[in-house]
């Protein structure tokens, strides 16, 4: 008996939890251009969509090679604040990339990330 009183406490603390977990869900990558580990046509534009604003002063991308040299990217954020853009100079070349992105939400929480995509 106490056993299973037990058991039903540390459920309705984990059904607690995760309702708290959830209200508090902030910002998430729903998207991005190119898709994480995809193979691409040669492109100047790399973009993170998010599920909610993010704050322009404090989110951005870089882009590193495959050397480790890091690419200059020209970074703003969308009219509507979900979406990072990284502008390059010029095409890029082919060849494996890592796009290191950091934003925050509305929250105030700081989120970084990262993915890869290869422009053939
Ligand atoms: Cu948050």
């Amino acid at each position: 008996m106490l056993n299973r009183q037990a058991l039903s406490f540390v459920g309705a603390v984990g059904a607690v939890f995760l309702i708290a977990t959830q209200a508090d869900a902030h910002a998430r990558v729903v998207a991005s251009t190119p898709a994480a580990s995809a193979t691409v046509n040669s492109t100047r534009s790399i973009s993170v969509t998010f599920s909610e604003r993010v704050a322009p002063a404090f989110s951005g991308l870089d882009l590193v090679g495959a050397s480790g040299s890091e690419i200059a990217v020209t970074s703003s954020v969308s009219a509507d604040g979900k979406t990072i853009t990284g502008q390059t100079a010029r095409p890029l070349s082919a060849g494996a990339y890592t796009v290191n992105w950091r934003a925050a939400s509305a929250d105030g929480h700081r989120m970084t990330g990262n993915f890869t995509f290869t422009v053939r």
